[in-house]
């Protein structure tokens, strides 16, 4: 409880202890001497990198620059040891930055945040968790992740299956073992595309159950380049940062700025050619800029990887079934693999097509579809989360006159800037829905949410400033905004996730800012530098005058 009023337990909670929630601690507490309290639910510090170990998973970011930037130090002292980091590695380094900075003393461990009630009288937020705690504190930021709520879907006879199943989102800490085992995978997003390989290799058979067929660029990943590292990157991480925050994606890369369309076709294959001999994300980020909002550019691409997925696919029908017609080349989150397309040419791996013969239910033997029954020892759901809001919704978040951020949202997400909700005052999200978040490199994007936060809190105490809160005309102006941005790209046509298409009954509302990372900076800087336009900044008291500076 509050020591007394006005007097809070902390000046804030944070809550998750990844990249998010690391930064934001450290920011707050050696920068502006804060107390902050996070909560984490894992024993350790990591996030979705905490959860997220199956076999194959890894970053789709280049190491290099996935990472902090706020530590020059840091930069120069870690060495990332492949091209894109692995889940292992970017676990030891988030546990680096938490010993480094000290952070563990102000992290709780093993303790999901329950609930969390503004108090309006004192101005304060009360947080309860599962393990007894109930606290106190002016301010309340979430780093809960985007894509933390495993969704398992509700197939009938789930329960009944006895063999072992797991989902991709919340891993064993022990190895699991395949070997000799009649392994199923349902789902081909990330998750799925990077561990069916994999698995491949060590079970005895592996059938993919497949609902949509993908479009994935071959990661080409390895080792990192060490001259590049030690030549290109660190003697110029200052200005590759720069880049990245004013970047569209997040990196320092810059897109193609013709159209596919204005070249000859022979340019644009020998264009698309060497991007993909190069492989991975700069496939999609260094392409020409109509490729997400022109679906004629977008098919040219589209139809070169179906190419490329025909030449690597030796069965023919199998490689019609992987072939991705249905939705364009980047509407759903694009995609990198190592040798996806290519394990399907082994004996023991199969694919089924649940779009033309859907799974019927769970069995206690394995998986029944519209026209076959199949055993396994072992299922493995790949079939994604409960994006960006589904986090949110299992704590009971109430604001001002008890209003639930469920009920607030049930129509989709609603925030100013993806950074805060009108009616939850002290409430901040770092990459919230309407954010660039989950279409970005997310350590610039955290980083940005986490420096913009910090920036305001100090505004704050240097006024005595005692609450913020999203205006309700500037948080509808926003969602219009993040919408209409939306609108003329291909990311509306498309089932994904981040329509919310994938969970049952979601509304179907398009979650982040698409109009790039570098624009969004500016948006929010100039927001900042207009006296926090769109935010009532008050003294705290209901009906008290508002502040201005
Ligand atoms: P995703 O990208 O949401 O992929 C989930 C996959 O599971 C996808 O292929 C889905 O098919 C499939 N799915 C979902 N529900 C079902 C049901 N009910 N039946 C059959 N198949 C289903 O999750 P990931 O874990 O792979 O990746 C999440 C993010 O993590 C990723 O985008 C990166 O940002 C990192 P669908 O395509 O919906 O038809």
């Amino acid at each position: 409880m509050a020591n007394s009023e006005n007097h809070p337990d902390f000046d804030a909670v944070v809550i998750g202890a990844g990249f998010a929630g690391l930064g934001m601690l450290r920011k707050l507490r050696e920068e502006h001497g804060m107390s902050v309290q996070v909560y984490e639910t894992g024993d350790g510090v990591g996030g979705t990198w905490y959860w997220n170990r199956y076999p194959g998973a890894r970053c789709d970011s280049e190491s290099y620059m996935y990472c902090f930037s706020f530590s020059k130090e840091m930069l120069q002292d870690w060495n990332w040891s492949g091209k894109y980091p692995e889940q292992p590695e970017i676990l030891s380094y988030l546990n680096h930055v938490a010993d480094r900075f000290d952070l563990r003393r102000n992290i709780q461990f093993n303790t999901r945040v329950t609930s969390a009630r503004f108090l309006e009288d004192a101005s304060l937020w009360e947080v309860e968790t599962d393990q007894g705690d109930r606290v106190t504190s002016q301010f309340l930021i979430t780093g809960i992740g985007c894509i933390s709520s495993g969704n398992v879907p509700d197939i009938k006879g789930l329960d009944s299956f006895q063999g072992e199943q797991y989902h991709t989102g919340s891993w064993p800490h022990e190895e699991v073992d395949f070997a000799g085992k009649r392994v199923a995978v349902i789902g081909t997003g990330s998750s799925g595309i990077q561990s069916i390989p994999v698995i491949a290799m060590q079970a005895e058979h592996l059938t993919v159950f497949q609902r949509t067929p993908q479009y994935t660029i071959p990661a080409r990943h390895g080792t990192i380049d060490r001259k590049f590292l030690e030549e290109t990157v660190k003697p110029n991480y200052d200005d590759l940062m720069e880049r990245a925050r004013w970047s569209t994606a997040g990196f320092p890369m810059d897109r193609d700025e013709r159209s596919a369309l204005e070249i000859s076709a022979a340019e644009r294959l020998e264009i698309y050619e060497a991007s993909w001999a190069e492989g991975g994300t700069r496939f999609l980020s260094t392409s020409f800029k109509d490729v997400s909002t022109d679906r004629r550019a977008n098919d040219t691409m589209a139809e070169f990887i179906r190419k490329k997925i025909r030449e690597m696919v030796q069965d023919p029908e199998t490689a019609e079934k992987l072939m991705p017609t249905d939705h364009p080349f980047g509407s759903k989150r694009p995609l990198i693999d190592t040798d996806y397309f290519e394990t399907y040419n082994r004996e023991n791996v199969e694919l089924v097509d649940i779009r033309h013969s859907p799974i019927q239910e769970i069995t206690p033997r394995g998986i029944r579809t519209d026209d076959h029954e199949f055993e396994f020892d072992m299922i493995v759901f790949a079939t994604g989360f409960d994006a960006m809001t589904g986090t949110f919704f299992k704590m009971d978040i109430r604001g001002r006159d008890g209003l639930l951020l469920k009920e607030k949202w049930s129509e989709g997400p609603k925030t100013y800037l993806g950074l805060q909700t009108a009616g939850f005052p002290n409430m901040f999200m770092i990459t919230g829905p309407g954010s660039p978040s989950v279409l970005s490199n997310m350590p610039v994007s955290i980083e940005q949410h986490i420096d913009w936060i910090a920036d305001l809190l100090q505004h704050m105490r240097e006024y005595d400033i005692k609450s913020v809160e999203a205006e309700a005309d500037a948080e509808k102006a926003w969602v219009v905004h993040v919408n209409e941005v939306a609108e003329p790209t291909m990311f509306m046509q498309a089932n994904s996730w981040y329509l919310g298409a994938n969970i049952p009954g979601k509304p179907r509302v398009f979650m982040p800012y698409a109009g790039g990372v570098g624009t969004y900076r500016k948006k929010c800087n100039e927001v900042a530098d207009n006296g926090y336009e769109g935010f009532i900044l008050g003294t705290g008291r209901r009906g008290a005058e508002t502040v201005k500076s």
